[in-house]
C-alpha cells in the first residue's frame, strides 16, 4: 500500500523495521505495508487513511459489544487504580476474578460451576489437555492420555494449541502435533461430502469418532475436542445429523467431551454458548473472545462439578500462568457480561438480528459464484464456486483473496478461509447495518466475478 499520507507513511516504516506480526509472510508484509486501524465505534473501524470499514469480524471474532463502550474503558481504569495486579498463585485471591468466576457459573450450561482462568484461548486449550491428562491420573487411569481432535478445527496456536488444532500448515511448521494427539474427519459436506446427502455425511462424520476410540483404545483415550461450529476452519455448519450421533458415541465410551467456545460462546449463535445451540453436554468449555469482547486479552476453562470434584482429590494440580485471573481483566469481563444480560444483547440476536442476518445472506445464494451460502446467528459464509451444482471451485485463482481485497477497498471486513467468505459482526449490529453489509458483499461478489472474467 503506498499512501500519500506521511503518517501512515511513518507507522508502515515502523512496521517494516521493527514489527513482526502473527500469521504474516513477513517479507510480503514489509513490500505491502500493513493498513493501519487507528479508531472504532460500533461495527466501524477507521484506518489511518480515514477510511470507514464495517467490520463484518468483529475484529477476529471477538468484539461481541461492539466496539467504543466507556463501560469497559471505566471498569479497567477503575480496577487498575484500586488492584492493578495480583496472583492467584499463592492461596490468595481478589473479588473481580471471584466475581467473574460466579457470573460465568451463573451463564454456563448446569453443572459447569468452575472456572480456570488464563490469558487466552490457546492458553485455555494448554490448560484443558494437561488437566484431562490430571484427571484420568487421579482416578487411576493414567494411560488414558490421547485427546481426539478434528482436522481443519482450530485450537490455538501454542504448541498444544497448534496440535489440536487440525490446521496441517500449522502443523509443518515446528514438528507438530505433539504425541497423544490425533484428528478424525470434519463434518464439512460442502468441500468433503462427495455424493452423500448432507444427512448422510453427517452421520459418517461422526462415526470417525467411534472408529478413532476403538482403534486407539478407549482405555487410551482422554478426551474429544471440538469447536460445535467450526470458525477459522471456514464456519463449518455440521450436518443436522451429527452433534446427535456424536452424543450417542459420547454416551457409550468413558471420555471427557471438550467444546472449545472461543468462538461460539457469549452469544455468536443467539444463545449464550454453542453447547446451548446444540444442546450438547461439555465436561469442559474453553472461552476467550467474547468474554471480554476482546477489550483486553483473557481466556479461560470452564469445568463441570463431577470432573472437579475428582480434581479435588488429586492434590496440586501444577499448572497456572502469571495473568492466570488477571484483575484487570477480570473487571472488564464482569462488565462485558453485565451489559450483554442488562441490554439483552444475546436474545436481541437470537430473535431479531439473526434470522435478518441469515434470510439477507442467503439472497446470496443467486449470485453466479456462489455456492453455498451456510450460517447461525451471526455467523455465516459463503462458498465461491466455479461450477454450483458439481461445487466444482476456480482452481488456483485465490479468488477468495480476490474478493477479500475488494471488501477491504470497499469498506467492508469479510475474511477468507481459501475460497470460502466469511463473516462474524459484533452482535451489536443492526438490521440497517446488515443491510449494508449484504449490499457490500454483492457488491464485492460482483467485481470478483468481473476480475475472473477478464
Ligand atoms: N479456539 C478457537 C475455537 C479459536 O477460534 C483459539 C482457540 C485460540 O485463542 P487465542 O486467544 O489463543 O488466539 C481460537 C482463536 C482466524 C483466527 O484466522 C482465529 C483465531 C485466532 C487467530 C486467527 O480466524 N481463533
Amino acid at each position: 500500500m503506498t499512501s500519500n499520507n506521511p503518517q501512515t507513511r511513518e507507522w508502515q516504516a515502523l512496521s517494516n523495521d521493527h514489527h513482526l506480526a502473527p500469521f504474516s509472510d513477513f517479507k510480503q508484509l514489509k513490500e505491502k505495508g500493513p493498513r493501519i486501524i487507528t479508531s472504532a465505534k460500533g461495527v466501524y473501524l477507521w484506518d489511518s487513511e480515514g477510511n470507514k470499514i464495517l467490520d463484518g469480524m468483529a475484529g477476529l471474532w471477538c468484539v461481541a459489544i461492539g466496539y467504543g463502550r466507556d463501560e469497559l474503558a471505566d471498569a479497567a481504569s477503575k480496577q487498575m487504580r484500586e488492584l492493578p495486579y495480583y496472583n492467584l498463585f499463592f492461596q490468595t485471591a481478589h473479588p473481580p476474578v471471584l466475581e467473574l468466576a460466579k457470573a460465568i457459573a451463573d451463564i454456563a450450561p448446569e453443572g459447569m460451576n468452575h472456572v480456570f482462568f488464563t490469558g487466552s484461548g490457546s492458553e485455555g486449550n494448554d490448560t484443558m489437555l494437561r488437566m484431562v491428562r490430571h484427571y484420568w491420573a487421579i482416578k487411576g487411569q493414567p494411560n488414558k492420555k490421547v485427546i481426539i481432535s478434528r482436522k481443519n478445527g482450530y485450537h490455538g496456536s501454542t504448541v498444544a494449541g497448534a496440535s489440536l488444532g487440525g490446521m496441517t500448515y500449522m502443523h509443518e511448521q515446528g514438528d507438530l502435533p505433539i504425541p497423544g494427539i490425533v484428528h478424525i474427519a470434519q463434518p464439512y459436506w460442502f468441500a468433503e461430502g462427495g455424493d452423500m446427502t448432507p444427512e448422510e455425511f453427517g452421520v459418517w462424520a461422526a462415526n470417525q469418532l467411534e472408529e478413532k476410540i476403538l482403534e486407539v483404545g478407549v482405555d487410551n483415550v482422554g478426551a474429544f475436542i471440538a469447536e460445535p461450529i467450526q470458525g477459522a476452519g471456514g464456519v463449518i455448519i455440521p450436518p443436522e445429523t451429527y452433534w446427535p450421533r456424536i452424543k450417542e458415541i459420547l454416551a457409550k465410551y468413558d471420555i471427557l467431551f471438550v467444546a472449545d467456545e472461543v468462538i461460539c460462546g457469549f452469544g455468536r449463535t443467539g444463545e449464550w454458548f454453542g453447547s446451548d445451540f446444540y444442546d450438547l453436554k461439555p465436561d469442559m468449555m474453553t472461552i476467550a473472545k467474547g468474554l471480554t469482547s476482546g477489550y483486553i486479552p483473557m481466556g479461560g476453562l470452564i469445568v463441570r462439578d463431577e470432573v472437579v470434584a475428582v480434581l479435588n482429590e488429586g492434590g496440586d494440580f501444577n499448572h497456572g500462568f502469571t495473568y492466570s485471573g488477571h484483575p484487570v481483566a477480570a473487571a472488564v469481563a464482569l462488565e462485558n457480561i453485565r451489559i450483554m444480560r442488562d441490554e439483552k444483547i444475546i436474545e436481541h440476536v437470537h430473535a431479531e438480528t439473526a434470522p435478518y442476518l441469515q434470510s439477507r445472506l442467503r439472497e446470496l445464494n443467486d449470485h453466479p459464484l456462489v455456492g453455498e451460502v451456510r450460517g447461525v446467528g451471526l455467523l455465516g459464509a459463503i462458498e465461491l464456486v466455479q461450477d454450483k451444482a458439481t461445487r466444482k471451485r476456480y482452481e488456483g485463482k485465490g479468488v477468495g483473496m480476490i474478493c477479500r481485497t475488494f471488501c477491504f477497498d470497499n469498506g467492508l471486513i469479510m475474511r477468507a478461509v481459501g475460497d470460502t467468505m466469511i463473516i462474524a459482526p459484533p452482535l451489536v449490529i443492526t438490521k440497517a447495518e446488515i443491510d449494508e453489509l449484504v449490499t457490500k458483499a454483492r457488491k464485492c461478489l460482483d467485481l470478483t466475478l468481473s476480475a475472473l472474467q477478464a
